[in-house]
């Protein structure tokens, strides 16, 4: 399979992040996609290829136009405004404030553009996060092109962001871009199954009122987990888009066979939906010793989730999302990778 990478994910790397009342340093750090690539390469997964750059359009396919604008000029609106340490927002625009207006203070746009504050914004951010997205599309591009699949080894991860606001380590929702960009390449309909252990907010919010793109998520139930305030089971889309989405809320605890079972049901729901590509959302934070997760799935399930999605039998891009254990996020994702290859 071939894997797409870009070092420049290096250059966004946040110092801090505010957790359980305090400030620690960023999970979600450089070291992860180096542990991912470093299994690659182990395993001899096949070729390593750079992005090509797509550009502006294909985000703005799913992002606003001023969102994708605002990005672009966060660092420098705030170190203009006397500041040189990480970016982060501090006040949300929540029920009766005013939506209808952007602040024109980077404080005010930061809270406007996000809905929380696990969103640094560094010197190397807007180039780490395009070239993400880039990985993304040209990943996409080989699967068009051909390809069974691929291997898009994006960081920073991207389902946590929607159209118009970042958050949870998320800036450009790279598998909604690459879903995206499969149906202006001429496919009809795409489904993209979730696996990241929270709930792909961003996703779920870009498709949620389209018939064109099925949206499935196995996720620590958000009752009690992460990002909480979406991610249920009564979310089956709207409008046009009602019934093209599934969520599959798991609770705190569940190890292989619980797991499996809804993974079973997602996959007949896609099967089903006969999409004519797949992408998959590819977060391995439901790993038994993730540090700010509560699934138990173990190393082996991995390549089980793998074999289970190859059984589908369509092309797949995977994109990946999160997962925090650094010392096995390799291991557990090129699992996945594997247990596809041999189903
Ligand atoms: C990004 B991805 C944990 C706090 C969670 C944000 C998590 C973002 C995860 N108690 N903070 O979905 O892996
Ligand atoms: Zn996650």
């Amino acid at each position: 399979m071939l894997t797409i990478y870009s070092d420049t994910h290096r250059l966004h790397h946040g110092k801090a992040e505010l957790i359980d009342g305090t400030l620690k340093p960023c999970f979600e750090m450089p070291r992860r996609a180096d542990m991912v690539l470093g299994r690659v390469r182990e395993v001899g997964l096949g070729d390593i290829v750079p992005p090509r750059d797509f550009g502006r359009h294909p985000l703005t396919r799913v992002h606003t136009e001023r969102y994708v604008h605002f990005l672009e000029h966060a660092w420098q609106d705030w170190t203009a405004s006397g500041r040189d340490y990480d970016a982060l927002p501090l006040v949300w625009p929540v029920r009766d404030l005013r939506l209808d207006r952007v602040p024109r203070d980077i404080d005010g746009r930061l809270g406007f553009f996000s809905f929380d504050a696990g969103v640094p914004i560094t010197a190397g951010t807007w180039q780490a996060i395009t070239d993400s997205a880039n990985v993304a599309l040209t990943g996409q591009a080989a699967v068009t092109g051909g390809a069974r699949a691929a291997f898009a080894l994006c960081r920073p991860p991207g389902h946590h962001a929607a159209a118009e606001y970042m958050g949870g380590y998320c800036y450009l929702n790279n598998a909604a871009i690459a879903a995206q960009a499969f149906l202006d390449d001429g496919a009809g309909r795409v489904s993209i199954l979730d696996v990241d252990y929270h709930h792909g907010n961003g996703t779920q919010s870009i498709f949620y009122h389209r018939r064109d793109v099925q949206f499935l998520s196995l996720h620590g139930d958000p009752d009690v987990e992460y990002p909480y305030f979406l991610g249920f089971a009564d979310e089956t889309g709207a409008g046009e888009g009602e019934g093209y989405n599934h969520n599959y809320p798991l609770p705190h605890g569940t190890a292989w066979p619980d797991y499996a079972a809804a993974l079973d049901n997602a996959c007949a729901r896609i099967a089903a939906y006969g999409p004519d590509v797949l992408v998959i959302s590819l977060g391995v934070d439901t790993f038994e010793h993730d540090p700010i997760s509560q699934f138990r799935l173990r190393n082996a399930d991995y390549l089980e989730i793998g074999r289970r999605i190859a059984r589908l039998g369509r092309p797949t891009l995977f994109v990946m999302e999160g997962g925090y254990a650094v010392e096995d996020i390799g291991i557990n994702a090129v699992n996945v990778l594997m247990g596809f290859e041999a189903g």
